[in-house]
């Protein structure tokens, strides 16, 4: 098939999946044309079949805002036609769903492209549980996606949130988030980790994009409280608008010696391979990619009970979830995790497993290319 792939390359998961779906894909056989403002980070090296095409949005004096719907509608129509995509598939609805439709209406009236490609919309979380159901793109939002020909969401939760919010009743197929299993596996390099912490201390590790929703202060928070027990380091791995918060909240609580501010780091895993657990009490998380990729390394996860992460992680038994202001439940379970370590051992190793048997790129690129098929099949 001739894909094309619609996805942002600011640091986050939608991009990440969309990259890694793309490389997954070319890998089998298929041509996969990445459109985005910027090469998404995890894109990697040249790959065959893999190409990327770059969404340049003009100034100009008399616009106070850039037009990036209009370029990026405008770039689909040329990759179409160039490339003769058969899938538009725009991961995160704002506004690449919008795009897309704009395209496809553009090119069935050209007739250079007799059947014009069929779009589907992944949705990601945050297109819907926070700006898509906002009233100023509601509209716009349920419109696109009930005019893609396919919609997938990436967990349970998104789609009934999906159903709920934006009153939409079409189909809507779940295909959950997956990692490249042979790559995202805890490493040895015991160098990193004395840079870190002493032998008798223990690391957590949180990474995200610092935005509101992934709530730094309580990580610092359910980290300052863990360290009354437990002699311990924090690596907060990632960049946002709540930086400063996160700064201020370790100063404020005494422990800003023992936290590491790391940045925005391409590589994880390896930071992964040397700590011992990972915070992540969000407010809400349609999936949280950043937990799988932990349980992945067999970091065992500290979570809030939000959205799609209890699909990923069951209580108890693949890490823990607690109520997203129950920070004490949190740093006991995390106390729990850095003093029993016949516990650390289940839990990792459990978490691992749940990876392997059910997330891998094996077992869910699978899945979307028998989708895409099967949308190109209707009518
Ligand atoms: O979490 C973010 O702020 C970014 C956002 C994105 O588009 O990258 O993340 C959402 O999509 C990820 C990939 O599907 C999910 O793993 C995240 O849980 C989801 N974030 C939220 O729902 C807050």
């Amino acid at each position: 098939m001739n894909i094309g792939i619609i996805c942002y390359a600011s640091i986050g998961g939608s991009g990440v999946i969309a990259s890694e779906l793309g490389k997954t894909l070319a890998a089998r056989g298929h041509r996969v044309h990445i459109l985005s403002s910027d090469t998404p980070f995890r894109l990697g090296d040249y790959q065959p079949g893999l190409s990327f095409h770059r969404v340049e949005t003009p100034t100009y004096p008399l616009f106070r805002e850039p037009h990036y719907l209009l370029s990026l509608a405008n770039k689909i129509v040329q990759v179409a036609r160039a490339e003769r995509l058969d899938i538009i598939h725009a991961h995160y609805a704002i506004p690449h769903a919008t795009a897309a439709y704009l395209a496809r209406q553009i090119l069935a009236l050209s007739p250079l492209h007799p059947v014009p490609p069929k779009v589907i919309t992944t949705l990601h979380g945050t297109d819907i549980t926070l700006l898509g159901s906002d009233p100023s793109y509601s509209e716009t939002v349920a419109f696109c996606i009930e005019q893609s020909d396919g919609v997938t969401a990436v967990s349970e939760s998104l789609k009934r949130d999906t159903q709920r919010e934006l009153r939409i009743e079409r189909e809507i197929r779940v295909i959950p988030n997956f990692l490249d299993c042979s790559v995202h596996r805890r490493v040895d390099v015991p160098d990193l980790r004395t840079r870190f912490a002493r032998d008798d201390e223990r690391i957590a590790i949180h990474v995200s994009n610092f935005r509101p929703v992934k709530r730094v202060a309580a990580v610092i928070e359910v980290f300052a409280r863990t360290c009354r027990e437990v002699p311990a380091r924090l690596l907060m791995v990632g960049d946002g608008p709540d930086m400063g918060e996160a700064v201020q909240r370790a100063r404020a609580l005494g422990v800003t010696d023992k936290v590491h501010f790391l940045g925005e780091q391409d590589q994880v895993f390896p930071l992964l391979s040397v700590s011992d657990v990972f915070l992540l009490p969000s407010a809400q998380e349609s999936f949280g990619l950043a937990a799988l990729e932990a349980m992945a390394c067999e970091v065992p996860v500290v979570a809030s009970r939000v959205g799609g992460l209890p699909e990923v992680i069951t209580h108890d038994d693949t890490g823990f979830l607690h109520a997203p202001e129950d920070l004490d439940g949190m740093a006991q379970s995390v106390v729990m995790l850095l003093t029993d370590d016949r516990l650390h051992r289940r839990i990792a190793g459990a978490a691992r497993r749940t990876v392997h048997q059910r997330f891998c790129d094996e077992k869910i690129v699978p899945i979307y290319e028998a989708y895409y098929e099967e949308i190109l099949a209707r009518d």
